[in-house]
């Protein structure tokens, strides 16, 4: 935790009017819970203060607030935070520039810095344990309602997966236990989170019936635009399926490929063992020691990734 620079960050939050939070494109948990709770902790300890968090509304996120649409004009003068987002290009709301002054909230490897002040601990799992760090210095003149802590312990959940991966910590918990102090109720998280829809309970089916496992030890799924659609999921639902293939003692990796509209093809690449954000690297992707996304464009160089990917694994493999 770099307390000066979260100092900084306090002080302008302070001094300003008014502050949009951006996301990233294609939020998850983690991303709109940085948004949600930030927005709470500023609008409940100065309720006279503009705040809005912009970007996009996805459905089994919808209990912890829509997003805010403004007009252009609302970023002239505005102190601008976005949060979950390695670089600019990957920010939701484009007219991030159009603002003041832009500060930066990220936990992921650092592709670009892009803000007049730029905070990254790769160190916390979740970038709303970063808030929470945050909140947590400043506690004696930050507030949070129940709204904020919901939000929070939603992206601490779904980016730690449940409090299962590297970097959950006595911190981590320490901050959780703030969230239960500021009036945190799990039930409507819990009830919110652990559905699903009768497609995707027989689009699961069909997804553990058809996985690969490459010679090393990689398993993967291509996800086709066909196979969502005959089972009436979106892609966004089917590659949140991506665990199911991290079960395996012999495959160290698991890749998720998805083709999403124009034939552009994604990755979402996990690991439980070897490093694999320098291989996302190379396919114009990022993200954590062990858990990337990558924007491969065509099934060829897909194919490309899925063949480096095994040869982690067989290094990895050999290393034991
Ligand atoms: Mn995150």
């Amino acid at each position: 935790m770099d307390k000066e620079k979260l100092l900084q960050i306090y002080e302008k939050i302070e001094e300003y009017q008014k502050i949009i939070i951006s996301v990233h494109k294609r939020p998850d948990g983690d991303c709109l819970g940085s948004a949600f709770g930030l927005k709470d902790i500023i609008k409940t300890t100065w309720p006279e203060k503009e705040v809005y968090a912009v970007g996009e509304n996805v459905g089994y996120l919808s209990f912890l607030g829509p997003v805010d649409e403004i007009k252009d004009n609302v970023f002239k003068g505005a102190l601008v935070i976005s949060v979950d987002t390695a670089s600019e290009d990957r920010i939701w709301d484009q007219r991030y520039s159009t603002g003041d002054m832009l500060i930066k909230i990220d936990h992921h490897i650092p592709v670009h810095n892009f803000g007049d002040i730029d905070y990254v601990d790769t160190g916390r799992p979740s970038c709303t344990l970063i808030i929470m760090d945050l909140f947590n210095l400043f506690n004696d003149k930050l507030k949070m309602s129940d709204i904020g802590a919901k939000a929070l312990y939603t992206g601490t959940l779904t980016d730690t997966g449940r409090f299962k991966y590297t970097g959950v910590d006595g911190d981590t918990f320490r901050s959780v236990a703030t969230l239960y102090d500021n009036g945190l109720s799990t039930k409507e998280v819990y009830s919110n989170l652990d559905v699903r829809t009768d497609q995707l309970t027989k689009y699961k089916g069909y997804f553990l019936q058809h996985y690969k496992k490459t010679e090393n030890g990689v398993a993967y799924i291509n996800i086709l635009p066909r196979h969502v659609k005959k089972f009436k999921v979106s892609l966004g639902e089917a590659s949140s399926l991506v665990n199911e293939l991290g079960y395996f003692d012999d495959c160290p990796i698991w890749i998720l490929f998805a083709e999403y509209e124009g034939k552009i093809v994604r990755a979402r690449m996990r690991s439980k063992g070897p490093a694999i954000d320098k291989l996302a690297n190379k396919y114009d992707g990022g993200g954590h020691r062990l858990a990337c996304g990558a924007n491969l464009g065509t099934w060829k160089r897909a194919k490309l990734l899925l063949k480096e990917a095994d040869l982690l694994a067989k290094q990895y493999k050999e290393e034991l």
